[in-house]
């Protein structure tokens, strides 16, 4: 008995030195101190990015990451300053989601001057240097164009007038959707776009660009909508009943993210089809993060799994959404 009771706390003694002895002669930062990420969001334009902000900052609380958050209402210059200051911090990560494409290469360059190594959550940039970044975790944005076009293409047997609200200008995500969208329609000569105007992913500017295409001389024609996020098509919904329009009937709506809202629309028979865009990433970037500490080799890119649902399905669905 006394044997054993030496033998397993000679076992437990060396089960605590072994990782200091390893630690010191390997310098293993991710275990000894807790990791620092700065993390610049675009802003709170819409349903999508509140339960992205809230994926982020939950999983880094869970895992007992300190986040140092930084919101740039939606200015390219807001998260330029936010990079130069988490570079300031010396923050072991940087984390951004690019609010449009071009003009990171100076900051990511100074980035990488300081050796802090960069994510690229939800959006991406156009570099030539693809050095600039480690990784990019985000979902197939054409691809949700092409879906969200699909669907009208079944739905309305190929033929369709469509008016299109437009996401910011210059993101990868309003370049890209429109992109896909358009792939498809080019292989459907019935379908035409006749109205397209931005509506910047908010709610408000969507319903104030929707009024503008009632009021066009287009209108009566205009029997779809393709809206690139499902704020602006909430925001449209409002437009067309304040003109007395029928929305889901008289034009038939599809957008993209797949948020509550949109579920809740689709349930009252006021939106047809959501393209899901998954916002919850956190887990995502933070095994990213952990990764880059522990200096594994991460791909280039992660996709994000995700569907596209029906008006029909919203009532089953709706109790088992997540944001
Ligand atoms: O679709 C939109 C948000 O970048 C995927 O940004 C994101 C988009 C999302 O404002 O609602």
């Amino acid at each position: 008995m006394k044997n054993y009771f030496s033998l397993n706390r000679g076992w437990l003694r060396a089960s605590w030195l072994l990782p200091l002895a390893f630690c010191g002669a390997l310098n293993c930062n991710a275990a000894s101190k807790k990791i620092v990420v700065g993390f610049s969001q675009i802003g709170a334009e819409s349903g999508w990015r509140t339960a992205n902000t809230e994926s982020i900052k939950s999983e880094a609380a869970k895992r007992g990451i300190e986040l140092k958050f930084s919101d740039a209402q939606q200015k390219q210059e807001n998260q330029i300053k936010a990079l130069r200051s988490f570079v300031a911090q010396g923050v072991d990560v940087i984390a951004f989601s690019p609010v449009v494409v071009t003009g990171w290469e100076p900051v990511l360059r100074e980035i990488k001057k300081a050796g802090i190594p960069v994510i690229l959550s939800d959006r991406a940039v156009d570099v030539t240097d693809d050095s600039l970044y480690v990784t990019f975790i985000g979902s197939d944005f054409v691809e949700e164009g092409r879906r969200a076009a699909n669907w009208l293409a079944k739905a309305r047997s190929g033929k369709a007038v469509i008016a299109e609200l437009v996401g910011t200008p210059g993101s990868a995500p309003a370049i890209d959707r429109k992109k896909g969208f358009e792939e498809i329609l080019a292989k459907n000569p019935g379908m035409k776009i006749v109205k397209s105007q931005s509506g910047d992913f908010t709610r408000a500017k969507g319903k104030e660009v929707m009024e503008t295409f009632l009021k066009s001389p287009e209108a009566k024609e205009i029997n779809a909508l393709f809206a690139h996020n499902d704020d602006m098509a909430l925001g449209a919904i409002q437009a067309m009943e304040e003109a007395g329009v029928k929305p889901g009937k008289d034009i038939l709506i599809v957008s993209i993210d797949g948020v509550r809202g949109a579920f809740e629309a689709m349930a009252a028979g006021k939106l047809n089809c959501t393209v899901e865009c998954n916002p919850l990433i956190g887990p995502q970037l933070f095994d990213a993060a952990e990764a880059i500490m522990a200096k594994k080799k991460l791909p280039k890119r992660t996709a994000v799994q995700e569907g596209v649902y029906e008006m029909s399905q919203a009532a089953a669905e709706l109790p088992k959404r997540q944001y």
